[in-house]
């Protein structure tokens, strides 16, 4: 199962069932002070979601307790779980929005709407499986990030990110190059997802193929709407990705020209046929003008009257245009050292800041590269000030470590949302930018790219699911700590065993560190095998055109983005972080060479030499993967024995490939740099 070949893959066992599996729950001694609440429950309002709030209590009650719960009336003096969908007040007005109210008879989940009725339930859950007592389980919550979205880069073909070499072969929405019509699977994902508050799936990639550019035509409509109708007993939106060329390949029209009128009537016409197949429709997500994919570009027309085409048509039915900013020239020539691909979103983007119809959210990377395993934040959420914008993460680790190697990314994603931009004054942190608050955005959102495949444990490294899971619980609640999330995924995964707890929380909480030390150093990014995008092969991009260079030689590393010197990016930052990043005595050192080009013996904060850096980092962060390996070896018998030999299985693949990284990198700048190991130890030569 290490290449995830979703037709040989098990869709029942507990790897599938992920933080879900209630059952388990049975062993915790805190369920005994739920048990009398659970025999009965009363529901107050109506609709679909509430039914499947319902269904979940349901399920609980026989999975946790081994009962039937009967449903009685609201208000009733006997123990039970009161379901509300009907806001008496004291829950929040947003969408979603829930509070648990635990009194001597009742826990009271109180919702906005049917949907926070849902959410209640999942947070009770979670708070039954996380060990809480029922008092510590009351809350009133709601999130100020409206749009919280995941989005697949699955397609037809089955090959998920198609051009990123290991591929995730399999998917959730598409079997045998067909859409899915058993919804089995799909459904299961839709509450997965719920449970962590995700309210949309885009189920396509963004490089859109014929195939899936069909997707919006009514002849794939009812399938679509099939898959929507799944969606929507658990609050998820269907989203699409669209091509821009359409009405070229699939309206039969000569152009895709936006200001051309026929090219407007076909995306409201395609857009009025959709929503008579899904009212609910969330909207498209559309990549124009980057890596070869069409765009307004090719017939002179900007990225404004390019989107604005698409979101009119959206408007008409409360839709919403998901553009993205990753738009940069990927031809570059290696003598042009002032053509910088991280300054190209905010110099296509903010010119043109403002301009936007109020259904486009610009949905930008959270750094402006491309998922590397170190990157400063994108400069455009500290620049645009009038169009709404979101920040998207890459939950699939297509650049640390894919399916196979352990990775948690939340740490990751944390430092992005605390980022501060300073576009109003100190404390505007990103969160507070993405969120619409700081400078009131009529919508908000964060997007995930998925990293589910349809492999029995969903991501393949079954680890990966604490990625998910932090997603989806960072989305609703930005403020939440890694640290809390990931305790919480392992206890529900695993249960509240402390060998468990202490064996896994450490590695994971660390592993972004570790897999950055072994990989590539200092913020360079780009070490990677090209196309692939996994193992080391520092030069793949050097001698490229795509042009992501890190410009080693035999004098030094690292990319010149300074004011004075360099590509200029810098300034794309406001004050003072511009001058932080600048000034090569404050650029922090984890992104030293992601701003600088520096001499090998150039002396970080640390004290230590770049060069020396670079091999103590990729000897130690080997070493703590191999401790790992390790310690992993003692919980044998404690966790599932599936988990347990699926993680096993592909730590093996982990610590080769660390191996690996270690020797190639540390043998690539000792040969560039020919400076010795203070501590003499074995490069590969
Ligand atoms: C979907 C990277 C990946 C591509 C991906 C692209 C994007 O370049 O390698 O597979 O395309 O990012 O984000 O559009």
């Amino acid at each position: 199962m290490i290449n995830g070949n979703a037709k040989e893959a098990k869709h029942n066992g507990t790897g599938h069932l992920a933080w879900l599996n209630t059952k388990q729950f049975r062993m915790l001694a805190v369920t005994k002070d739920y048990a009398e609440f659970f025999k009965r429950y009363s529901v107050a309002g109506s609709g679909k979601v509430l039914s499947t709030a319902e269904n979940e209590i349901l399920q609980a009650a026989r999975e946790i307790f081994g009962i039937d719960a009967t449903r009685t009336e609201e208000g009733s003096d006997l123990p039970h779980i009161g379901l509300t969908a009907v806001n008496d007040g004291s829950v929040d007005t947003l969408p979603g929005s829930f509070a648990v109210k635990v009194s001597g008879h009742s826990i009271a989940i109180i919702g906005a709407d049917e949907l926070g009725v849902l959410y209640g339930v999942y947070h009770l859950l979670r708070s039954i499986g996380s060990g809480k007592s029922p008092a510590n389980a009351a809350t009133r919550q709601s999130s100020r990030v409206e749009l919280r979205i995941v989005q697949q880069w699955d397609n037809l073909r089955e090959h998920i990110a198609d051009n990123s070499g290991l591929i995730y072969h399999g998917s959730v929405f598409y079997k045998n190059q067909e859409i899915v019509s058993d919804m089995t699977q799909i459904k299961d994902y839709a509450r997965l997802m719920a449970s962590v508050c995700i309210n949309a799936i885009c189920i396509n990639n963004v490089n859109v193929n014929i195939e899936e550019a069909r997707f919006i035509t009514e002849e794939k409509l009812p399938a679509m709407a099939r898959i929507a109708e799944t969606l929507r007993k658990y609050g998820v939106k269907l989203f699409l990705g669209v091509n821009f060329a359409s009405p070229i390949m699939v309206g039969g029209l000569e152009t895709a020209d936006p200001l051309k009128e026929d090219v407007k009537k076909w995306w409201q016409d395609t857009a009025d046929n959709i929503y008579r197949f899904i009212p609910d429709f969330g909207g498209f997500v559309v990549k124009a003008d980057s890596e070869d994919q069409p765009g307004p570009f090719a017939y002179g027309r900007s990225h404004v009257q390019g989107a604005n085409v698409l979101a009119d048509a959206l408007h008409r039915h409360g839709g919403i245009l998901l553009w993205r900013c990753f738009v940069y020239n990927c031809h570059v020539d290696w003598r042009d050292r002032k053509t910088d691909r991280a300054k190209a979103a905010y110099d296509n983007f903010m010119p043109i800041d403002g301009q936007f119809a109020s259904n486009v959210i610009l949905q930008i990377k959270n750094g402006p590269i491309d998922f590397q395993i170190r990157e400063p934040v994108s400069p455009l959420f500290s620049s645009l000030r009038k169009t709404n914008e979101m920040i998207e993460f890459q939950i699939m680790q297509e650049y640390t470590g894919q399916h196979r190697q352990i990775c948690y990314l939340v740490p990751m994603w944390k430092e992005a949302l605390d980022f501060d931009t300073h576009i109003k004054g100190k404390g505007s942190t990103v969160t507070r930018v993405i969120d619409g608050s700081l400078l009131d955005y009529k919508h908000s959102g964060i997007a995930g790219i998925s990293n589910v495949y349809g492999d029995k444990y969903w991501t393949g490294q079954p680890m990966a699911q604490a990625n998910l899971f932090g997603f989806g619980r960072l989305t609703w609640n930005p403020q939440l700590d890694s640290g809390e999330i990931l305790d919480e995924w392992v206890r529900l995964t695993f249960g509240s065993n402390e060998k468990i707890l202490g064996t896994i929380i450490p590695f994971l909480l660390n592993s972004r560190a570790i897999y950055e030390e072994y990989t590539a150093p200092l913020g360079v990014g780009w070490m990677c095998n090209k196309g692939m995008h996994y193992g080391p092969s520092p030069d793949a991009y050097e001698y490229d055109r795509w042009g992501t260079y890190h410009y080693a030689d035999r004098e030094g590393v690292g990319v010149d983005r300074t004011q004075a010197t360099g590509t200029g990016y810098t300034a794309q930052y406001n004050k003072p972080v511009s001058d932080l990043y600048d000034n090569i005595g404050t650029c922090p050192d984890e992104l030293l060479l992601f701003f600088h080009h520096v001499p090998y013996s150039h002396r970080l904060h640390s004290g230590k030499t770049v060069i020396q850096h670079i091999y103590d980092t990729h000897f130690e962060g080997f070493e703590k993967v191999e401790k790992f390996v390790e310690d992993w070896q003692t919980l044998k018998g404690l966790i599932d024995d599936d988990y347990f030999n699926e993680v096993n299985a592909r730590l093996q693949l982990q610590i080769e490939d660390a191996r690996e990284w270690r020797d190639i990198i540390n043998t690539y700048f000792y040969r560039k740099s020919g400076v010795d190991d203070e501590k003499g130890r074995v490069i590969y030569r």
